[in-house]
């Protein structure tokens, strides 16, 4: 580990991701839109990169970073029980709707003076874990918790100097495939 060949963020899957079947839930917020939104063309990049269609790829937004697991949720289990409707009745006409089969939860929280930074940066990290884990369906955690808004930038890829930084959407995409393809 360290020295010269010290790989720094994740290394390119060892197998092959083939995202074509797969239908991807992207929530974002409006907060820090303008770090947010090249986080979420990162991910969206990302996505098709590994052959997800882009029809197959829903965004969504809100407020804030505090509302992303519960929108997350909601979304999730409304394609699923789409899904489950379907069988039941075995309805042709809304056949299309189909379950995610992975989400990414996209947000950038920047610590001000107050202790709000705190609260919701650890709400929405377990929001988002118990999210996963509560719908079955992966969900990944694309919220930057950073000191300032140049620390944000970097990680979005629009930093000011020279080096604009690395886009860490392009990792949640890959992440998103990566996950969804465990469960099929
Ligand atoms: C209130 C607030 C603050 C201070 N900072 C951020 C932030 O840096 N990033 C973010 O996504 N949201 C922030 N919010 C809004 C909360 O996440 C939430 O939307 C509101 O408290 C309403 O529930």
């Amino acid at each position: 580990m360290g020295g010269d060949d010290f790989h720094k963020g994740v290394k390119e899957p060892s197998t092959k991701l083939d995202g074509s079947a797969l239908r991807i839930l992207i929530v974002h917020t409006r907060w820090n839109s303008e770090i947010v939104d090249p986080l979420v063309e990162g991910s969206i990049a990302a996505l098709i990169k590994y052959g997800v269609k882009r029809e197959n790829i829903t965004v969504r937004d809100v407020p804030g970073a505090f509302e992303l697991p519960g929108a997350a949720q909601r979304l999730i289990r409304q394609s699923q029980q789409h899904q489950s409707q379907n069988l039941i009745l075995g309805s042709p006409q809304v056949s299309h709707i189909l379950p995610f089969d992975a989400a990414i939860c996209v947000g950038v929280l920047i610590k001000g003076s107050t202790m709000h930074f705190e609260y919701i940066a650890d709400a929405t990290t377990h929001g988002i874990m118990k999210v996963g884990l509560e719908t079955g369906v992966p969900v990944v955690f694309g919220v930057l918790t950073c000191l300032t808004e140049e620390q944000a930038m970097q990680r979005a890829g629009i930093g000011k100097g020279e080096d604009k930084g690395h886009n860490h959407g392009t990792d949640w995409g890959s992440a998103a495939v990566e996950m969804a393809l465990l469960g099929l």
